[in-house]
């Protein structure tokens, strides 16, 4: 079964948004396998977002996913990776569709409230960046034939 790394990032966090998003995903089907509130470290926001490495943004990035906690979620689920980045939106609030989670709550590019892995291989990559294999659940829900 298909997983994906999803993290609400600090604006998120700070405007009181993590149970909005968090139901949004289960309501959908989706299956949390794991999740902790934590602060990223600079050397982790790096390599997390080294594809952005020469970008202008990059240094405003990695200040403020490092600014205040995130709360970082492993789901899982039926195409989890590209149907979550389709809740999501688009990068910018300001393009992203009403009823998307950035087109809903986001103005800003920088603070777009969710990060998202856009692939298997990041997905892979990003999971073992933040998570332990035995913070991660394996478990089927009673109800999983039906979603
Ligand atoms: P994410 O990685 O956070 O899920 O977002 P994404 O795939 O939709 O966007 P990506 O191109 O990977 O960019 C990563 C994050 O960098 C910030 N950004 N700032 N100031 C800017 O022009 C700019 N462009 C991108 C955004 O917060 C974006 O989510
Ligand atoms: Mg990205």
């Amino acid at each position: 079964m298909e997983r994906t790394y999803l993290m609400i990032k600090p604006d998120g966090v700070q405007r009181n948004l993590i149970g909005e998003v968090v139901s949004r995903f289960e309501k959908k089907g989706f299956t949390l396998v794991g999740a902790k509130l934590m602060t990223v470290t600079k050397e982790i926001a790096e390599t997390h977002y080294a594809e952005h490495k020469e970008r202008p943004f990059f240094g405003e990035l990695v200040d403020f996913i490092t600014s205040g906690p995130v709360f970082a979620m492993v789901w899982e689920g039926e195409n989890v990776i590209s149907t979550a980045r389709t809740m999501m939106g688009s990068t910018n609030p300001a393009d992203a569709a009403p009823g998307t989670i950035r087109g809903d709550f986001g103005v800003q590019v920088a603070m777009n409230v969710i990060h998202g892995s856009d692939s298997p291989e990041s997905a892979k990559r990003e999971i073992a960046i933040f998570f332990n294999e035995n913070e991660l659940n394996n478990y089927e829900k009673a109800v999983s034939k039906w979603v």
